[in-house]
């Protein structure tokens, strides 16, 4: 196989639809497939299973097995033991666990109960589809995001995100025992060996923000040989899905391209990023990206389908100059 070995930085639906245009673009140039590392921030224990929501996405996606009108769970599920777990009065009333999507987490449950680590687990889970990229989890550590509300009140990130939308206010997030974090095996190997890094256009704060957390891995990016590349999550001045924008003014940064390229920084300047994809909608921003150290390259960034989204992915590995 010849080509980049290309490694990315994904969480979220806007990871999963990403990292469908990585399989896509490298599957076209005969390369390897790509290594995402993936946001484990969002996981959590409900009704004595582990759900793995960022995993799963990407699993689902690559799998061909997503919801994609939910934008979560599997295509086609149920909802039986659900319906018997709120009767129970287990779980969150607000919170669904469909019928097949169980079976993920009571496989993965029970693999971690015989001892198996996360990364060894997804790497089984990877077994039943030919998924095309190889998936590690940032780190095999529990650090589930929690949000702590003006006031002090901490909710875990999935109460915050499904049941309240992100209507209370943060004060911060934070991911408790994640100083004392290190990164699952084979991520900063994998990054050290990339010929091109790239930032999935996922939410910076609850997605990208918990994987350079994992210490060393922030480290491992900006000391890579490999030029790395940004594409923003952000277009036409707003978050294409989800509620980024709340989480973007929890840590002061405004909702658009220029300001979340300035957030993750240019190399030169002690930052990650190289070059930024962003949006011709948002052309105009391109100067101030410039002015900040880094390379703006515009193009369409909506991730219609996953021809489409490999061509994006073409322009950032054009961008790499790989
Ligand atoms: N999101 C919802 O909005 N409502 C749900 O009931 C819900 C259930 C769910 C179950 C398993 C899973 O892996 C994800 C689930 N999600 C649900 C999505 C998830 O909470 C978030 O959208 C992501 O974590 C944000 O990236």
């Amino acid at each position: 196989m010849t080509g980049p070995r290309v490694v990315v930085l994904a969480g979220g639906v806007g990871g999963a639809k990403f990292t469908l245009g990585v399989r896509e673009a490298l599957a076209r140039r005969g390369a390897p497939e790509a290594t995402v590392v993936v946001n484990t921030g969002d996981d959590l224990w409900l009704s004595g299973v582990r759900l793995q929501p960022d995993v799963d996405s990407i699993v689902y996606a690559l799998a061909g097995q997503n919801d994609t009108t939910r934008g979560w769970g599997r295509a086609g599920d149920t909802e039986r033991v659900n319906a018997e777990l709120q009767a129970w009065g287990a779980g969150w009333p607000w919170f669904t666990l469909g019928d097949l999507d169980l079976g993920t987490h009571l496989a993965r449950t029970g693999w971690l109960r015989d001892g198996f680590t996360p990364t060894e687990v997804i790497a089984r889970m990877s077994q039943r589809w030919p998924l095309g990229v190889d998936l590690l989890p940032m780190t095999d550590a529990e650090v589930d995001t929690w949000v702590v509300l003006n006031g002090g009140a901490r909710l875990h990130f999935q109460e915050w995100w499904t049941r309240h939308r992100a209507a209370l206010t943060p004060e911060r997030f934070e991911n408790p025992g994640i100083d004392r974090a290190v990164p699952a095996p084979g991520v900063v190997e994998t990054i050290a060996a990339a010929d091109v890094v790239l930032i999935a256009p996922s939410n910076p704060v609850v997605s990208i923000g918990p994987i350079l957390a994992v210490p060393g891995i922030r480290d491992a990016v900006r000391a890579a040989s490999a030029p790395v590349v940004g594409v923003s999550p952000i277009i036409g001045g707003r978050v294409v899905r989800g509620m980024a924008d709340v989480c973007l003014a929890t840590i002061g940064v405004e909702t658009s391209a220029s300001a979340v390229a300035a957030h993750y920084g240019a190399r030169a300047d002690g930052g990650l990023l190289d070059a930024w994809l962003m949006a011709e909608e948002d052309a105009d921003a391109a100067a101030q990206v410039e002015a900040a150290g880094i390379r703006a390259v515009v193009r369409p960034l909506w991730m219609t389908d996953a021809a489409t989204t490999g061509v994006m992915v073409d322009a950032a590995l054009d961008a790499a100059g790989v």
